[in-house]
C-alpha cells in the first residue's frame, strides 16, 4: 500500500470505530446486534429464495465519482429500478476520482443514515474496507458494483463484464487495428481503481500470447478520470514515444479526452485509440476518423442489477455464497459466482456500423 493509502485507510479506521462506538452508545444497535450481525456479514446467514422481496428500503449509491456521466447513467439505473421495486434511492460520494478518504466519509455517512444497503463504485480495493465492514455489521447490506473491494468487504460484487474478457478484448481491438505491430500505451483512470488495474494486468497477461511479439507496451500513464489530466497525458505519452502507434484507454473519461486530443493533432486517424467508452461520448470520433472501434456495457444496466442485487440481499434471497440465484425483474435470473461475483453479461463492441443504434 502507498504510505499516502496507508494514511488515508488508518484515518478511515479511526472514523468507522468512532462510529461503532457512536452507534451502539445510541441505542438503534446493540452490542448483541452488533456481534451476531458481524458472524454472518460476509456470508449473510441462510439464503430463502422464496423470501419476498421488501418494499420501503433505502439503498445509497456511492460511485467513484459522481460528476462523471457513466456513474450518472449507472445511478439513474438504480434509481429506477428502486422506484419499481417500491424502494427509496440516494445517490453521495465524491466529484474527484482519486478522493479516497471522502469515499470513506462517504460510507460511513450511510451506515450513521442506517439504510438498507449500499452500492459503491471503490476508488481503492483496501481503504474503504473498515468502512464497509462496519457497515455490514450494523446490519448494511453491501453490494460494490463497476469497481470491487476485497471480497471479505462487501457481500456481492456486481461486475460489468467478466475482467478476462474486457482486458482480452481491448488488446485484441488495437492488435488488430495496429496490424499486430508497434509500441503501444495505455492511458488508465486512476492509478488505485481497482477495475482498472485488473484489466491492465489481464491485458500484460494477453500481450504475452507470440501472436502480439511484435507489439510494446511502452508505458501506463494514469489520466485520474479527470478530463485534462488525461487531456495532457495523451499529449504527454505522444510527445515522449515519438513512434506510438496506439493507445488503449479503459476509462470513459479517459477516452474521451484522448480521442478530442488526437482528433484535434496530425495524429488523428495515424495513432490508434481504443478502449471503454460510451456511445454518445464518442460517437463524433467515430464519425470523423479518430476512433475505428471501442466497447462498453450499459451503464444503466449496471446501476439496475446493483439495485436489485441489494434488494434481493436486504430481503434474504441471496446472502452472496456462490450458486445462488435470484430474478433479477426483466434482466432475468442471475447466479452468484466464485468469490460472490455476479456478471452482467458480454460488452458490446461499437464502431462506425452500429454506434447509431445505441444512446448512452
Ligand atoms: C470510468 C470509470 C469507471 C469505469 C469506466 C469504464 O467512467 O473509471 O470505473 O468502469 O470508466
Amino acid at each position: 500500500m502507498r504510505k499516502s493509502s496507508l494514511r488515508r485507510a488508518s484515518a478511515g479506521l479511526a472514523a468507522a470505530t468512532s462510529l461503532a462506538l457512536a452507534l451502539t452508545a445510541c441505542g438503534g444497535t446493540t452490542k448483541e446486534d452488533v456481534k451476531s450481525e458481524g458472524a454472518s456479514a460476509a456470508t449473510g446467514g441462510k439464503a430463502d429464495p422464496n423470501a419476498e422481496l421488501k418494499k420501503g428500503l433505502t439503498v445509497g449509491f456511492l460511485p467513484k465519482q459522481v460528476n462523471n456521466p457513466y456513474f450518472t447513467s449507472a445511478d439513474k439505473g438504480g434509481e429506477a429500478a428502486l422506484k419499481e421495486l417500491g424502494s427509496s434511492y440516494k445517490e453521495v460520494g465524491p466529484s474527484s476520482a482519486t478522493d479516497t478518504a471522502g469515499q470513506v466519509s462517504y460510507v460511513n455517512t450511510l451506515t450513521q443514515q442506517q439504510v438498507d444497503a449500499m452500492a459503491v463504485s471503490a476508488q481503492d480495493p483496501g481503504a474503504l474496507c473498515t468502512a464497509l465492514k462496519q457497515a455490514m455489521k450494523n446490519g448494511i447490506k453491501v453490494v460494490t458494483y463497476d469497481s470491487d473491494t476485497t471480497p471479505d468487504c462487501r457481500n456481492a460484487f456486481v461486475s460489468q463484464a467478466s475482467a478476462d474478457d474486457l482486458g482480452r478484448t481491448e488488446v485484441q481491438l488495437m492488435a488488430k487495428q495496429i496490424g499486430y505491430k508497434g509500441e503501444i500505451a495505455i492511458l488508465s483512470a486512476a492509478q488505485t481503481a481497482t477495475n482498472q488495474n485488473i484489466w491492465i494486468d489481464i491485458m500484460k497477461q494477453e500481450l504475452k500470447d507470440p501472436k502480439y511479439k511484435d507489439i510494446k507496451l511502452v508505458k501506463v500513464a494514469y489520466g485520474d478520470d479527470d478530463a485534462q489530466k488525461s487531456f495532457q497525458q495523451t499529449q504527454g505519452l505522444l510527445q515522449e514515444y515519438p513512434n506510438l502507434k496506439g493507445i488503449i484507454s479503459p476509462t470513459t473519461v479517459g477516452i474521451k479526452a484522448a480521442a478530442q486530443y488526437l482528433s484535434g493533432s496530425q495524429y488523428k486517424g495515424k495513432v490508434k485509440l481504443t478502449g471503454l467508452g460510451t456511445p454518445n461520448d464518442m460517437r463524433k470520433y467515430v464519425k470523423n476518423g479518430t476512433v475505428e472501434a471501442f466497447e462498453l456495457w450499459d451503464p444503466s444496466k449496471l446501476g439496475e442489477l446493483a439495485a436489485r442485487t441489494a434488494v434481493a440481499l436486504s430481503s434474504g434471497q441471496i446472502t452472496g455464497k456462490e450458486g445462488e440465484t435470484f430474478k433479477a425483474g426483466s434482466m432475468g435470473e442471475y447466479t452468484i459466482g466464485k468469490d460472490g461475483v455476479i456478471s452482467l453479461g458480454k460488452p458490446t463492441v461499437f464502431d462506425a456500423k452500429n454506434i447509431d443504434q445505441f444512446n448512452f
